[in-house]
């Protein structure tokens, strides 16, 4: 058993990958709901950022690092990263795009100021999320040409790709314009509806304020 430890709020979309990646190996692990910026998250992230973790010695923070660690220092199964170097490629090609394109526009462009602001009585930002839907819309449809019909983003298994998309729409379809633009996008909409049969998404459902 690892003696793993989780820093960062569960609402976190990042927070839920790794989480994710946990729950698959199931491994077991505590979390500290650090909120991004606080005191506490400064001393587990030169950025404030969410999440980090340590085990045992080990501190490490930056969320696809911390899920090449999980991957690779718990070796059973399921395997999160294809073998196959071409679909391996294919796979950090989504999961760099999902960084660059994806988090920034779905939810710090729109969930972040439409949705989690005013949540925490803070007023929403509209005009920030009148100018990141079209972004947003623009990586979706990205997203789901890619791939193509298929139950999972990368060949034949699911792979850390599905774990950085997968929480991110969870968030997305709870800002009304993100639930209506959704159904556009067939192969995606079908995806997400299998990931969420997923038993590692199920358990790590965010409680969001
Ligand atoms: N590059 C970081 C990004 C993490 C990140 O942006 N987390 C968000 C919460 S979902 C955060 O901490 N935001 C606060 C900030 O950007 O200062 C990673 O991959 O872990």
């Amino acid at each position: 058993m690892s003696d793993l430890t989780v820093f960062g709020t569960s609402i976190s979309p990042f927070t839920r990958t790794i989480r994710m990646c946990l729950e698959e190996k199931e491994e077991a692990y505590r979390i500290y709901d650090y909120m991004p910026g606080s005191e506490e998250q400064k001393a587990e992230h030169p950025f404030g950022k969410v999440p980090a973790i340590r085990d045992a010695d080990l501190h490490l923070y930056e969320t696809l690092a911390i899920c090449i660690y999980i991957d690779e220092e718990y070796t059973s199964d399921p395997q999160l990263q294809p073998r196959d170097a071409i679909e391996k490629a294919d796979m950090f090609q989504r999961v760099s795009l999902y960084l660059d394109e994806g988090y920034p526009n779905l939810i710090a462009g729109c969930v972040i100021p439409g949705i989690l602001l005013p949540a925490m009585g803070k007023p929403a930002d509209t005009a920030k999320v009148a100018e990141h839907l079209p972004k947003a819309e623009k990586y979706l449809a990205v997203a789901d040409k890619e791939l193509r019909g298929q139950h999972w983003m990368v060949g034949e298994e699911m792979s850390l790709a599905d774990f950085f998309l997968a929480p991110a729409i969870y968030l997305f379809k709870k800002l009304p314009e993100g639930e209506k633009m959704l159904p556009q996008f067939e192969n995606l909409s079908a995806w997400y509806t299998h990931m969420t049969n997923v038993e590692s998404f199920r358990e790590t459902e965010p409680k969001l304020p």
